[in-house]
This record gives C-alpha cells, structure tokens and sequence, in this order.
C-alpha cells in the first residue's frame, strides 16, 4: 500500500457514521452506471462516443494487461495524456487493480515528471508520442533506467507499447486484481505548491468519492448533464468540483474539448448539447469577449445552462455579466487539491453569487479564519485560512517537514489563502503562501528562484505576482546578477529555464535587474516591496 497521513480513529469513526464514507472505491462510479444504465453515452471525445460500457470495457481490458504483467497493489503510474477519452479508460483501469498514478498536467515538462517520478518511482508510464518529451525516446529510455518497467504510448506505432492496442480484448481480470481499499490511497492529486519541490497530495477513496457525491448534489448533475471538460482533465476542478466524476456517478455526458478556446468550445457546445462548464477567469473573460465581438455567438451557448468558475480571483464585474451575455447560470467555486471546496448554492441570493465564492461543501467541513497570532478573527475581518475535514488530505506524500509547516498540531492544513467569511459565506481576497496564480495556473516562487540561480550570472533571485489586467496576475522575477556580468535580456533567461525542464506557464512574463534584493527586519526578501514597485510602475 501506498503510505500517507490518516485522518485519527475519533474522526474516522464520525465520518462513517455520518455517511461520508461508505466505504467504496472509485470504480463503483462506473460499476453503478453500468449496471444501471450501459448503453448511455459516457463520453464523446471529437467524433468519437463512449457508452458506459465502452467505457467499462475498454478500461478492463487495459487493466487485466496490466493485471498480467504483474502490476498491482504497492505499484504507481506516472500518467500524462492531453484531454482525450483514454485519460479515463487509464484512470479506470488503475483503479480497478489498485495501481496509484500521479495524473501528470500536459503542459508540465520534464523537470516535473522527473521530479514526481523521483518521488514515486513509477513501474509504469502512461504518456503521448504528441507530447515534446516522448517524440523520440531519449526520456523513456531515462525512465527505464531509473525502474519504469512498461511505457504506453497514445499515436504510437509499436504494437508493445501502443496504448490503443493495449485497450483491446484481453481476457478477463486475473484472479484478485482488486481496487485498493476504500480508506486507503487511490491516487495523487497535484499540489499548487509553493516550495522548491512539487508536492504530491494522497486521496483515498473514501475522501475522494464523498467530495464527488456531495458535489454533484449542490452542482444539480443529474443523467442528463452534459459537462464540457476543456480545462486541464487531470486538475481538482476538473475532476471532482463536480467535475468529469461527479458527471459519471450521476449517469451525465462528459464532452472533451482541447482547450477553453471560446470558438472551438462555442461549436462543441452547441454540437453536443454541452449544459454544464467549468472555467478558470480568463477563459469566462475570453467566452464574453467572443460574445461581445459577435452577440449570434450566444445562438451557440442555447442549452449551456450552468457556468462553474473557480480556481482563480474573479471579479464581481465579470460575474455580473456572465448571466447576462452567456445567458446561463453562475457557479462560484474556491476549491484546493488538497481538499476542502466551497460552492455558492444554485439558490443563493445574486448577491452572493456574484460577489462571494461560497461556503464548504460538508457540515463536518471546520474552517478557522486566523490572525497572525493564530486567534480567530469576528465575521468581516480577513484572516488566513486553516481546514481539515473529511475530504481534506493529512499531509502531503513523503514531506515531513513541509507538513510540519503546513499542518497545525490539531491536524488543520493551513492552505496560505487569505479569505473574509460574510454571512456564513467566503470571499478569497488574498494569499499569503509564496505562489503565483496566473490565471488559475500555480506557480510556486521557489522553485523558479531556485532554477534561476543556477545561471552562472545570477546571484539572486525572487518571483512576485505583477497585476495583469486578463491573468489576474502574471509573474515577474527580479534578479541581482554577478559583479562585472553583463546585461542579461528575457530571451535568453527564459531559454535557460526551458533548458531545465520548466513547464512554459512557469516561465517568468516580466525580468527586474535589482542592485540587490530589498529584506524586512528579519532579514528574509522584502516581496511586499517588490510587489508594490511593480504596482507603481504601472499606476
Ligand atoms: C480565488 N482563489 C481561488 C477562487 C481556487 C475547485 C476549484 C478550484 C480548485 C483549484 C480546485 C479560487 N478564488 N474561486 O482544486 O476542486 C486558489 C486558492 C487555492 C488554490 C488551489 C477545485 N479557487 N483558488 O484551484 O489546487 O489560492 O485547486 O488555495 O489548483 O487556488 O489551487 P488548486
């Protein structure tokens, strides 16, 4: 089995008797439709459909490969595919045979799948000949020095490692391939982050399959939703606020789109009957531009009835008009890989949904609003925010002292976000973990600081958000460079880092050359400072 932080026995014990966990794994998402319901449609992907039993099958067939190739409990995957169908098929058949994956973001690169690899250590690789690191196979090939026994390839021609071929009849499931028990770790979700590393966040089961059931019921997903997936498939969001699992537990359609690309998107929806999507900010800004640029477009968004938008600030502004020039509902959501998502309620006052990003999705769900001195702060006071909960994880995979850091002695995860709670609502208005979110992409400070500073010129460095007028934010870096370098310009400081491995929505958008880096009192980098001659440069 795959360690990971329990939740104590005392609430382990309250969370069964209250009927959150019951003790399922997540391949009971799938066993109930198909037993319900096998012929209706699951998935369409391009001009591709999927039947619950297509789905079904196909995902047994890859398991019981694997099943006979050895994998099974105690083995992980690696995992990286673009948003296709066989994302599922993949993550079925793992959890069928008790496999626990890492579900990779297509945009990261190789610095980060080395690095999750590092951490887990993966038998298995599940990736696509599209993607730049696997269009030759000098990366495989690093991988199987380092003990990955199987890659599966999506668009591969070799029949060994085809993963199209690895989908087809295979017999049935060996004897004992079994999912992992309910209270133990199904799969890594990814972390955000803000430390050197990325970390990696165990969900069990049980905690996963009651944060996807309660949300269906406060989404209002029901058989016939139809849920557009064009953000990342592998994103919390994307997966379980009610996400693409919420939509199969409760028997819907889950359409695949590349992309929040509005023009493309606008056709799926109207193509598929598309009633429910999930947005970061920027894309909602770009669906009313489009909207805006040509008002016939909202003849496309006819049967789009539900907008969900979350993993970023969204301005009450934007809110308003997402009604009024979609012609749909508004959703807000603040949710966290780790954990603990709220949710406006379909009906809550405008009010609230227009200017709030909700309230959790469990009455067991304790959230704590704390000054710096750790004391409670009254209603309309911002304060940090501490959780725990019977979906919010206890520590993350193999980080014991980062988790000393970001657990308090109660068990509650201090999550580095700055919110207002107002009439049993909260509003995210600030951030005090050292992160970057461009536009609903995370970017953790020190990890970009500390690649910087392996370029021979540089010295130091620190990573702040700079206002963007469409991303929320976007990054800016301010490097003091060696005595006697000479100028460095963007161009080649962005090389060096893609040199690296860095995944691109990492790269740094903006470069400040500083004599030296300004420091508070107690010596650590002033990025309050920093942040705020960035804001008096554009005031
Ligand atoms: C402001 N900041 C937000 C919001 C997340 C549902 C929705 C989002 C995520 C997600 C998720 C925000 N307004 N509405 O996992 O299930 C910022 C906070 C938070 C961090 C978590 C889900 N919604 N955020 O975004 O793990 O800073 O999850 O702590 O990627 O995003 O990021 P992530």
């Amino acid at each position: 089995m795959i360690e990971f932080s329990p939740w104590p026995q005392d609430l382990v014990r309250h969370y069964r008797d209250a009927g959150y966990w019951i003790d399922q794994p997540l391949t009971q998402i799938l066993d109930a439709q198909l037993a319900a319901n096998p012929q209706a449609e699951a998935l369409i992907c391009g001009s591709r459909r999927f039947s619950y039993a297509d789905l079904d099958r196909q995902s047994r067939n890859l398991a019981a490969r694997l099943a006979r190739q050895g994998l099974g409990h105690g083995d992980t995957a690696l995992v990286q595919l673009p948003n296709v169908a066989e994302f599922f098929v993949v993550f079925f058949a793992l959890m069928r045979i008790g496999v626990v994956p890492v579900n990779a973001l297509y945009s990261h690169r190789r610095l980060e799948l080395a690095e999750y690899a590092r951490q887990i250590a993966p038998r298995l690789v599940v990736a696509s000949r599209g993607h730049e690191l696997f269009r030759d196979d000098a990366f495989a090939d690093e991988l199987r020095a380092k003990g990955v026994a199987h890659l599966l390839l999506l668009d591969e021609d070799d029949p060994a490692q085809s993963l199209a071929h690895w989908l087809t009849h295979a017999g049935d499931l060996p004897q004992g391939a079994a999912p992992t028990p309910a209270d133990q770790v199904a799969f890594f979700q990814l972390s955000g982050g803000s430390t050197g590393t990325p970390k990696l966040i165990p969900r069990t089961h049980n905690d996963y399959d009651y944060s996807i059931r309660a949300s269906v019921r406060i989404c209002g997903v029901t058989s016939a939703t139809r849920f557009l997936c064009a953000l990342p498939a592998a994103h919390n969001f994307t997966m379980s606020s009610p996400g693409t699992l919420g939509v199969f537990h409760a028997g819907g359609t889950v359409v695949m789109a590349p992309s929040p690309e509005p023009l493309a998107c606008f056709d799926i929806v109207a193509r598929e009957r598309v009633s429910m999507a999930p947005l970061v900010p920027p894309a909602v800004a770009l669906w009313l531009r489009a909207v805006e640029e040509d008002p016939a477009r909202r003849s496309l968004l006819a049967s789009l009835d539900l907008m969900l938008v979350g993993g970023a600030s969204f301005a009450e502004a934007t809110a308003r008009r997402v009604p009024e020039l979609l012609g749909c509902r508004l959703q807000q959501v603040f949710g966290m890989a780790e954990g603990l998502v709220n949710y406006t309620r379909l009906d809550d006052s405008p009010e609230v949904i227009f200017t709030t990003q909700g309230r959790p999705i469990s009455p067991d769900d304790e959230v704590l609003i704390l000054d710096e001195d750790g004391h409670e702060v009254p209603d309309g006071t911002p304060g940090a925010l501490a959780t725990r909960g019977p979906y919010t994880f206890r520590g993350y995979y193999r980080s014991p002292e980062h988790n000393a850091q970001a657990f308090d002695a109660k068990g509650f995860y201090h999550s580095g976000d700055v919110v207002v709670r107002q009439g049993g609502n909260l509003r995210v208005v600030g951030r005090i973990k050292d992160q970057i979110n461009r536009g609903g992409e995370k970017i953790a400070a020190e990890e970009i600081e500390n690649l910087l500073v392996r370029h021979p010129d540089i010295t130091h460095a620190a990573l702040v958000a700079a206002p963007d007028a469409h991303l929320g934010e976007k990054s800016c870096a301010f490097l003091v460079l060696r005595d006697g370098a000479g100028k460095l310009s963007p161009p080649p400081l962005r090389r060096h880092l893609l040199e690296l491995g860095v995944a691109e929505y990492k790269l740094p958008d903006r470069f400040r050359f500083l004599p030296e880096l300004p420091l508070t009192a107690v010596g650590k980098i002033d990025k309050r400072r920093l942040r705020d001659s960035l804001a008096a440069e554009t005031a």
